[in-house]
């Protein structure tokens, strides 16, 4: 797969030579072409901004010099054109399976006030589009949500994480729980023990308390989580610890009843 990443701080990208995703890079899994918006500029000062049009603070990035870095990239055959913005969707494991299937990637790092709205109006019309938010928080541009993307995407793609089994049950995978907790050697480090059932080898039990673990997290931690959850994917037994947290079936999904 390609990801081209256009900003106006380049350097800002250098993490993308290291660990899995430069190894990704370096094994020809993963092709990142990181531009400098300023070397679409046409005047002696390369400039990128200019002041808001109807007032206010700050500066708005070009839409002509965005253009002509787009129009060049895309000359080279379609690609999906992801803007980070905190205006929009969130970005979720569901959006990385989803592009980790696609052959390219263009993602526009804004600075200042963002970048001129007609730019994504323009390319709307012509390629898929996604304005993507890291989370309820502002940044001081796109660079970082760009580092977020590839890296989410990258560890997805064929070859890229050498254990395949280390991409099916973690976070945010396909059953919709958190992680429950791991634990390695010593057994016994500061007065804490590992949870007995894991020094038990019995799988079942393990398999079990696992489950119950990330039931019991997702419902403390992240409880819009467990609302939006399909409950086809519950037994018997997870209904049962469910329900010891005040979760209950109703139709196809979970609520959550107080204690009267
Ligand atoms: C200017 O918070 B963010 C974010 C903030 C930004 C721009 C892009 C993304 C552009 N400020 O993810």
């Amino acid at each position: 797969m390609r990801v081209d990443v256009v900003t106006i701080f380049p350097e800002y990208l250098a993490p993308l030579e290291l660990s899995l995703v430069g190894k990704a890079r370096q094994a020809g899994l993963l092709d990142v072409r990181v531009h400098d918006l300023r070397d679409w500029t046409t005047d002696r000062h390369r400039t990128v901004d200019d002041t808001p049009f109807g007032g206010g603070a700050g500066m708005v990035m070009r839409p002509d010099v965005w253009g002509r870095a787009l129009d060049e990239l895309l000359a080279d055959g379609p690609a999906r054109l992801v803007v980070p913005t905190p205006s929009g969707e969130p970005f979720t494991q569901r959006h990385a399976e989803s592009w980790a299937g696609e052959d390219r990637l263009i993602v526009a790092c804004g600075r200042y006030e963002g970048i001129d709205a007609r730019v994504v109006e323009h390319y709307r019309d012509r390629l898929p589009v996604t304005e993507l938010s890291l989370g309820d928080y502002v940044l001081n541009g796109g660079e970082v949500a760009a580092l977020v993307v590839v890296e989410a995407v990258a560890r997805l793609l064929p070859g890229v994480v050498g254990n395949p089994d280390s991409l099916v049950e973690e976070s945010h995978g396909a059953d919709g729980l958190l992680e429950y907790p791991v634990y390695t050697k010593p057994a016994a480090w500061e007065g804490l023990d590992v949870p007995d059932v894991l020094l038990s080898g019995h799988h079942g039990k393990v398999e079990r308390w696992r489950r119950d673990e990330a039931l019991e997290r997702t419902a403390e931690r992240r409880p819009d989580l467990l609302a939006r959850l399909d409950v086809a994917a519950l037994d018997k037994h997870d209904r049962q610890t469910l329900g010891r947290l005040g979760w209950v079936v109703v139709g196809n999904h979970l609520e959550l009843v107080r204690p009267a």
